[in-house]
């Protein structure tokens, strides 16, 4: 397949639109990497779960996440390599069919946490065709946005499992200060669902 080249989205702003006055009801996933710190630019909170440094967990987490907690909405945030890594994953979300689960592809159409090397969507692969294909709706790519603002309320509120594409410029924006205890930033997730008791 030829490389494509086309997003005109900026990740950070993109992100900061999906996520703009979420509220607690919502808990977010984010992928290793940038998708992780996208989310924290954006909206840093202990409703919030990072998949720290283990790349290709976020859709299995956010599925158990989902059907664990079925009064909540989930929206992962993942990266295309990410995604891609697990993609089988899309066939478990389709059979267990969780309504209140968003997934939200960032496609910069590349490894971009490691230094930007091209990843398969740059040559055509479909992530919401797969994601369709495999019995999530709705499915979406998002390349403008106006695309993006008519997206929001099927991703925030919309019935599930969905999955979006969002497409990016290929950029490494900047670093932003997150913990990396994993420990950590378990146990101040499960706080927040759980209170204290969560703690073990
Ligand atoms: C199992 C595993 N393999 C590789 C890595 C190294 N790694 C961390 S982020 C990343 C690229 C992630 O790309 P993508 O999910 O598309 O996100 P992007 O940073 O491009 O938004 C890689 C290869 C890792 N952390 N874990």
């Amino acid at each position: 397949m030829e490389e494509k080249q086309s997003a005109s989205l900026e990740r950070r702003s993109a992100v900061a639109t999906l996520l703009q006055d979420i509220d607690d009801n919502t808990l977010l996933v984010a992928s290793v990497g940038t998708p992780t710190l996208d989310v924290a630019a954006a909206s840093e909170r202990p409703q919030n779960f990072y998949g720290r440094g283990a790349m290709g967990t976020a859709s299995s987490v956010a599925l158990g996440l989902a059907l664990a907690q079925g009064e909540k909405r989930v929206i992962a945030v993942l990266g295309d390599a990410e995604l891609l890594m697990t993609a089988g994953t899309l066939a478990t979300i389709a059979v267990m069919a969780p309504e209140n689960l968003s997934l939200v592809v960032i496609d910069n159409e590349r490894y971009g946490e490691t230094g930007l090397q091209i990843a398969a969507t740059a040559f055509g692969v479909d992530i919401a065709g797969m994601a369709a294909a495999a019995g999530l709706s709705p499915t979406a790519v998002i390349r403008t946005e106006a695309d993006l603002h008519g997206a929001l309320d099927a991703i925030r509120i919309g019935p599930g499992p969905s999955l979006h594409v969002i497409k990016v410029r290929p950029e490494k924006p900047e670093k932003v200060p997150l913990a990396y205890d994993g420990v950590y930033l378990k146990n101040r997730f499960r706080r927040a669902l759980f209170g204290d008791e969560g703690i073990t």
